[in-house]
């Protein structure tokens, strides 16, 4: 267990580089408080960085940041200032003139660009609601453990994202025939070069659905810094690996991207199930694609003492763009399920607000809750296992006790 001094010194750090480079108010560097995630050793403080309110914090060079899972309960989108922060390399950009800043498209073009963000933000603008979820989301939870980082639930969250498709940007350069794949890489770099710069790929179809976004807009805001400002990718639907934050380059290739974050890291079982049985290695892994479909308890926390009587149960539901169909809750450990009631649509790449009112008699109480999408896919009963701890999408459990 980290006591707090330890907690203190490692966020003090963090802060004091953030502090010293940024262009914005640096605010004081100080632990608030600390939280305990449910599993083992998840003792983490709770930090403060500039644009963000407090937040749990998991590294602070480069910052990794979690939304505290409250925040999930106060509606379906996530503010920017509770938005969780994922870095892979620790020079981050903290000072970015978007006056200077470009975007530069380039590789199997017939007219390699240079974008100002003026440009940018003179083509017509799109927007979507779109979920931003880490491939490690609730890797705490895995059983057996697993490495990387041990997330709570807290990385993820659903933005209002604006901004132009990135269809757009490619037809203007105009794609050659031979094209296969889109690289696109932002303004963080590493500290050592022999850590490879951090780089995704989409299929050039992909890159050219309409929907793959060049976002500098967030809930009617600028991105704040440590999201990616000004300008990142939205993937609708894929995990956040691919939504490069900084984007400064777009690359055309005429082959299959072979780096790094691609060849190596963010690669799940290519199997039906993405799973392998826990402790073994799978025979051919694909990269991460789409969400699983998850659901959330929001308003009730494990361990809680209720009322017995009615109560009003909340959460949210969403998945990697077929839509949520149906959620089913059980206060019986899942003997029998209720479907409880959808909230407002705001479209399928959204998180889905639910409700129901449950009676709970005096006792203790086993609430889980099933979400299904369009395509008919549910959450597994049991959790599936990967060892790079991605997708975890089991059908979670709370526990409460009426009185
Ligand atoms: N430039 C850059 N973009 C990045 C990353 C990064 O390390 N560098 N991490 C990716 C990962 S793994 C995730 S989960 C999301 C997180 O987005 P957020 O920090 O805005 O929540 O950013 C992605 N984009
Ligand atoms: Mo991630």
């Amino acid at each position: 267990m980290l006591d707090r001094r330890e907690m203190l010194k490692r966020v003090g750090s963090g802060l004091a580089a953030l502090g010293a480079a940024t262009s914005f108010d640096p605010i004081k560097a100080f632990a608030l408080d600390s939280v305990t995630l449910p599993f083992d050793n998840g003792e983490r403080p709770l930090v403060k960085y500039p644009q963000k309110r407090p937040m749990i914090g998991l590294t602070s060079r480069p910052p990794q940041l979690e939304t505290p899972f409250a925040i999930f309960n106060d509606g379906a989108i996530t503010p920017n200032n509770a938005f969780f922060v994922r870095y892979h390399l620790a020079d981050i950009p903290l000072s970015i003139d978007p006056g200077i800043f470009t975007l530069e498209i380039k590789g199997s073009v017939e007219r390699p660009l240079k974008l100002s963000l003026k440009d940018i933000r003179k083509l017509p603008a799109v927007e979507i609601t779109a979920v931003n979820q880490c491939s490690g989301n609730s890797r705490g939870f895995f059983s057996p453990r697993v490495a990387g980082g041990q997330l709570g639930h807290g990385a993820m969250g659903n933005a209002r994202w604006r901004g132009v498709p990135l269809k757009t940007v490619l037809d203007k350069a105009g794609v050659k025939a031979s094209a296969k794949q889109v690289t696109f890489n932002g303004l963080d770099g590493p500290v050592s070069d022999k850590t490879p710069d951090f780089v995704k790929a989409l299929d050039i179809d992909h890159a050219r659905d309409g929907e793959v976004m060049l976002a500098y807009g967030m809930n009617g805001d600028d991105l704040p810094v440590l999201n990616g400002f000004p300008l990142r990718l939205v993937v609708p639907g894929y995990y956040g690996t691919y939504w490069v934050k900084h984007l400064n380059e777009i690359t055309v290739i005429d082959s299959v991207f072979d780096g790094y974050w691609m060849k190596t890291a963010y690669r799940i079982p290519d199997n039906d199930c993405n799973c392998v049985d826990p402790g073994t290695a799978p025979k051919a892994t694909i990269p991460i694609n789409r969400f699983t479909v998850r659901s959330f308890i929001t308003n009730v926390t494990d361990g809680a003492k209720l009322k017995a009587g009615t109560t009003t149960l909340k959460g949210i539901a969403f998945d990697g763009g077929k839509g949520i169909k149906e959620v089913a809750v059980s206060i019986d450990g899942g003997k029998t399920w209720m479907p409880a009631k959808l909230g407002k649509d705001l479209g399928k790449y959204s998180f889905r607000e639910w409700k129901l009112p449950v009676k709970l008699a005096a006792g203790p109480h086993e609430i889980k809750v099933r979400a299904t999408n369009n395509a008919g896919v549910a959450q597994p009963m049991e959790a599936l296992w990967n060892p790079a701890g991605y997708l975890r999408n089991v059908v979670e459990t709370v526990r409460v006790t009426a009185t």
